[in-house]
């Protein structure tokens, strides 16, 4: 706090009494730039360079290779603090960057160097309507947090499967969630947004006001501004069966089967109430393979039906069992590893068909991939590389068109596998082999599948890496033109595209600015 004011005091200094002297005439009059500005009309929501606030607010992230240093942070109250903040960044053409949860691991999708940090934690709105039908939920919130409060009234919300994954970049990316083969992405599941736009008006985005918007904001990411508040669709709560499962690791071949098997139409994806998520993660220094799942299955069946074949196999551990409801599995199941922000972590992602062949393709191609690169891998300090075959059943896929669509627009008869490769690692020396094992991985597996008629053109931009271009390839191509015809609507200058680099961007159609489209992250 006393820095803000001796910063005020410094630029006081020099706006009235250096202006006034003789002085002025050999110093051009600089204007105040965007953190000054902020810090002026803001007072202590805006931290400066060397405080302590910013310190703490820039390293929240959760992957250590996106914790940057930008000249300031500023976290807003209310909506009218982020359009007034958004006036004086554009004005200042001052670069910035949105961060709600700070989980996406990417560097600079959500923190930047030098520029201005907007962090949202501070938008605390969390109420229901008077039928409880609708939550709404501030852009600050983590899913956790929302659970846990939504517990006390009986009700759930289809969010993330992990607690500390904030609510808007989650929907905003599409939302895998627990309930997604009954309820769709959690993105099909918001009756509302609130969103400062580029110029600073606050509009609500719903299926009946500025409905373009609102199809291209499921899915969207942060093109088209920034969203303060989610109105989200309420469900009942219930009991839910599920917890996390390590396997023995001799067993891969049975569990490849099983997963295999649950990703076909009827073989348990399919069940409305079913979430299974396996993994198969190597830890390259001592070439360990471990199997294990994290699941969940709605209702109080202790033994579903849908995960029969995994409850088969042999396991080394397990705490699946019947929770009083979403918030007691949720909460109960956390690794320390999705909290823990002092790893460097990245996702990678691409898509198949969903049939047991992708299944064993993936297992194929993630393990030769591996051992061909394995001597270098080995080196890399506490490195683990991580396959977890997601399930977009064909459930899922009906459910999100029942709800009017997304951008993401998936059409296909069985569904998809949403792959995705997670590597966590120690040191920045070991970046690059972990990009090249992730690059390599995913161009075998789509050069694969697509010669054996199994790709899917789909990334999930919530599991996109660096350098992927997901948004290009919603809808099959298609939702490109439609997503920049919406972004020229509502951000004619490119606000969203120019001054915040990072994120997934839709760039500019044949029409536009002409800067080449699908810029990446
Ligand atoms: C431990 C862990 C568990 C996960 N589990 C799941 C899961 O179960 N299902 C799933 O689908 N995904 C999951 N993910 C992926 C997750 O959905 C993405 O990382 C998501 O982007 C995180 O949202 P955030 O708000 O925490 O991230 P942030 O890093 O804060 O934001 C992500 C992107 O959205 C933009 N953004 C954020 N808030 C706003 C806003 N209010 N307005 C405009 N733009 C905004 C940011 O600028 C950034 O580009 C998980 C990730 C981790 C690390
Ligand atoms: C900023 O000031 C307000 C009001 O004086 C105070 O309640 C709040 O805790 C302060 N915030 C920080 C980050 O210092
Ligand atoms: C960040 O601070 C540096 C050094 O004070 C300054 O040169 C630069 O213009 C600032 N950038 C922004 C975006 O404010
Ligand atoms: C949609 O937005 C309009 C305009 O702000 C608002 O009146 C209406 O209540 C919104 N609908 C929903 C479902 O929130
Ligand atoms: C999966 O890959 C592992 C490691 O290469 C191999 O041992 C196993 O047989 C494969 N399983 C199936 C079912 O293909
Ligand atoms: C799914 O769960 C709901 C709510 O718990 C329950 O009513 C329904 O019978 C379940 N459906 C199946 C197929 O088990
Ligand atoms: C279940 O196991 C996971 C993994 O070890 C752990 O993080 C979690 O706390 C456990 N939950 C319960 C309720 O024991
Ligand atoms: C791995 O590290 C060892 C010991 O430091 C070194 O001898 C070896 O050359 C390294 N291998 C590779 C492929 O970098
Ligand atoms: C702000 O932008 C929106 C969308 O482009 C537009 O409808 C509105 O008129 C603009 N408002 C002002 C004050 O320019
Ligand atoms: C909030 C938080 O967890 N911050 C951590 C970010 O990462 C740095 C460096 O790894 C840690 O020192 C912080 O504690």
């Amino acid at each position: 706090m006393h820095l803000v004011t001796s910063y005020l005091a410094s630029l006081l200094f020099v706006s009235g009494h250096l202006g006034q002297t003789a002085l002025s005439h050999s110093i051009p009059r600089r204007e105040p730039n965007a953190c000054q500005r902020l810090a002026q009309v803001y007072g202590n929501k805006t931290s400066l360079l060397g405080s302590s606030q910013l310190a703490l607010v820039s390293q929240e992230n959760w992957s250590e290779a996106a914790q940057l240093t930008p000249n300031c942070t500023f976290e807003p109250t209310t909506a009218d603090d982020v359009s007034g903040a958004l006036r004086i960044l554009v004005s200042t053409k001052t670069k910035f960057a949105v961060r709600s949860g700070g989980h996406m691991p990417n560097p600079g999708s959500s923190n930047i160097n030098g520029g201005v940090l907007i962090s949202l934690t501070n938008l605390k709105t969390l109420k229901l309507n008077s039928d409880h039908s609708i939550v709404s939920v501030g852009a600050g919130y983590r899913w956790g947090d929302v659970y846990q409060w939504l517990s006390g009234y009986g009700l759930v919300a289809a969010g993330g499967r992990y607690e500390p994954v904030g609510v808007p970049g989650f929907l905003l990316g599409g939302g895998i969630t627990f309930f997604g083969s009954r309820h769709g992405w959690g993105a099909n599941n918001i009756a509302n947004m609130e969103v400062v736009l580029a110029n600073g008006t606050i509009v609500n985005a719903n299926a009946t006001r500025h409905s373009d918007l609102f199809w291209a904001l499921k899915g969207g990411s942060s093109n088209y501004g920034i969203v303060t508040r989610l109105d989200l669709k309420t469900l009942a709560d219930s009991p839910m069966y599920g917890g996390t499962t390590a396997f023995q690791p001799d067993r891969i071949s049975d569990f490849v089967d099983a997963i295999a098997s649950y990703s076909t139409v009827g073989g348990g994806s399919d069940d409305p109430n079913a979430s299974y998520n396996p993994s198969m993660q190597v830890i390259p220094a001592t070439g360990q393979v471990r199997l294990f799942s994290f699941c969940g299955y709605r209702g109080n069946d202790p033994s579903p039906a849908a995960f029969a074949k995994f409850s088969q196999i042999p396991v080394r551990f397990t705490n699946n069992s019947v929770r009083s409801n979403l918030w007691g599995l949720v909460g109960d199941t956390m690794a320390e590893d999705y909290h823990a922000r002092t790893h460097r972590q990245l996702f990678w992602g691409t898509a198949l068909k969903a049939t047991p062949a992708s299944v064993y393709l993936i297992n194929q191609t993630f393990f030769e991939t591996f051992n061909a690169m394995a001597p270098r891998l080995q080196n890399a300090t506490g490195l683990s590389l991580t396959t977890t075959p997601q399930l977009i059943s064909r459930a899922w896929i009906n459910a999100a068109k029942a709800s009017g669509g997304d951008p993401m627009d998936i059409d296909a008869d069985g569904g998809i596998i949403a792959h995705l490769i997670t590597s966590r690692w120690e040191d920045a020396a070991d970046d690059a082999v972990v990009y090249e094992f992730n690059r390599r991985c995913t161009e075998a597996l789509d050069r694969k599948a697509k010669a054996k008629g199994l790709y899917y053109p789909f990334i999930y931009l919530n599991n996109a890496g660096p350098g992927q271009d997901p948004l290009k390839l919603y809808g099959q191509g298609k939702s490109l033109p439609k997503m920049q015809a919406v972004r020229d609507l509502y951000d004619p200058t490119g606000v969203f595209q120019e001054l915040m680099p990072g994120g997934f961007k839709v760039g500019y159609g044949r029409e536009g600015k002409g800067k080449g489209k699908g810029k990446r992250h």
